[in-house]
């Protein structure tokens, strides 16, 4: 389903362009909006955001930390950094880099940092490269804002250190097993031991949290490789790291994190996982016992991102989420991301419908030399215009209306076959927390099929 689609035989399917126009859909988002009693969160002050180019905290002057980060937050040494500003709210303005399976870095950026890795921070002007030292580096310099390591030469430093040491040989594990084409089973046994370990470690000190009550630098610094770890090793392997009780400890560390704004602005879902590892790992290797698994994660069980959703909680297969779900709501905020970038949106998702790249990246989910195809650009936004009109007042009743209905009427009729490659394009570059969190993704995924099985 991924990558780019053959060019298709157009002119089989066609629907109607009987959807409002994006400044009536507009006027509905804003109704919606008032109706649910949403106000846009503050960039700035509120919680986090991967939207956010600034963040104050409430103080006033020029932040001291400039965060260099990947703009699809793929990058997880640029989430633990991005995870300890907000837990410790140090104000910080953020500039986004591509990285390299995106294509060239910008050579701004190259001249600063030869090698082009992500992430950078620069204190007071002054650059600082590999997130251990900036991450070290943060807490020296702002130890008021709330510390998030133990005093040095403290028992409970020493533990925190040790902690440090496992994390890295559950990195190694783990990549052991995602990775290599031989030694599943030894493989296994390795990541398993050292899983279980962890679960211990965080029993042992009363959890939630690695260190007991509090969250410390060593949640932060496991986070973005547990969260990858349960989306990769399902899909790739099918073996349940979350959601079955098999380490307890961990299952309720999950969801002490997933209870933080500042963890839930920077998380990423398992489908946006399973698909940028592969380009940045240089491939994952999968076995048969997972084809169920990738099925689910991968929308193509017919459940996961199909209407009527299934519901979205703590226990919910493929992908447990303890905050759960507020359909109304994760609707709006899907309806508002494409109305509000409609043009944008429209343009990518007609690449669906238009020519590959001339230099493909290593990428699936990303062509950025690719082009739209020009001539379908109208049908593509009267496809994306149904879309967004279903989600703010509900397919089944868009389904019902003659006047509203996607099927061929009175109106202009637009190509089907062009606006179904679009669709399926965008709905498989719907990327979490890039584009949306991933109950609103769900959604705009969800509803994305809905179009497609309409037209199709
Ligand atoms: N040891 C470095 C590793 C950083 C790293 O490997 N970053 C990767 C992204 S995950 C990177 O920038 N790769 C180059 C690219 O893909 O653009 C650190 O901890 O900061």
């Amino acid at each position: 389903m991924l990558g780019q689609s053959s060019t298709p035989d157009y002119g089989a399917k066609n629907f109607s362009d009987n959807a409002p126009s994006w400044s009536t859909l507009q006027q509905m988002v804003e109704a919606r909006a008032h109706e649910l009693n949403w106000q846009q969160p503050d960039l700035e002050e509120g919680p986090a955001s991967p939207l956010a180019l600034k963040r104050t905290f409430g103080n006033t002057g020029q932040p001291r930390v400039k965060l260099y980060r990947d703009d699809a937050a793929w990058c997880p040494y640029c989430q633990k950094v991005w995870l300890q500003l907000e837990e410790k709210r140090i104000p910080y303005v953020i500039e986004k880099i591509n990285m390299r399976c995106y294509g060239d870095k910008p050579p701004e950026y190259t001249r600063k940092v030869p090698s082009g890795l992500l992430p950078a921070m620069e204190l007071d002007g002054k650059l600082y490269v590999e997130s251990a030292d900036i991450m070290r580096l943060l807490e020296q310099e702002f130890p008021e804002n709330s510390p998030l390591m133990p005093t040095p030469g403290s028992p409970e430093r020493q533990r925190a250190d040790a902690l440090m040491r496992l994390e890295r040989r559950l990195f190694s594990d783990w990549l052991s097993w995602l990775c290599q084409s031989w030694g599943h089973e030894s493989n296994k046994r390795e990541f398993v031991a050292t899983m279980d370990t962890i679960d211990r470690e965080m029993q042992a000190a009363g959890g939630p949290f690695f260190l007991g009550k509090e969250l410390s630098l060593v949640d932060v610094v496991f986070s973005p490789f547990l969260e990858r770890i349960a989306a990769s090793i399902y899909y790739y392997k099918g073996f349940v790291v979350r959601g079955e009780g098999r380490w307890p400890g961990i299952e309720r560390w999950f969801e002490a994190m997933e209870q933080r704004p500042a963890y839930l602005g920077t998380r990423s879902d398992y489908f946006t996982h399973v698909h940028d590892l592969p380009p940045q790992l240089g491939g994952c290797q999968s076995v048969p016992e997972a084809d169920e698994a990738q099925a689910a994660v991968d929308g193509e069980d017919g459940k996961s991102w199909h209407l009527p959703l299934p519901p979205l909680n703590a226990t919910s297969l493929p992908e447990p989420y303890i905050q759960g779900e507020d359909p109304p709501l994760d609707r709006l905020r899907a309806a508002m991301r494409l109305v509000n970038n409609h043009k944008a949106v429209v343009r990518f998702a007609a690449r669906g419908c238009g020519s590959p790249g001339r230099r493909p990246v290593s990428a699936p989910l990303s062509d950025p030399t690719a082009k739209p195809g020009e001539d379908f650009l109208p049908d593509v936004d009267a496809g994306l215009r149904h879309v967004a009109h279903a989600l703010l007042a509900g397919a089944d009743a868009k389904q019902q209306s003659a006047l509203e209905a996607v099927a061929v009427g009175e109106a202009e009729s637009m190509n089907g076959d062009a606006v179904v490659a679009s669709a399926m394009y965008i709905r498989d570059r719907v990327g979490v927390p890039r584009d949306l969190p991933l109950p609103a993704a769900r959604q705009l995924r969800a509803h994305l099929n809905w179009l497609i099985d309409t037209i199709a």
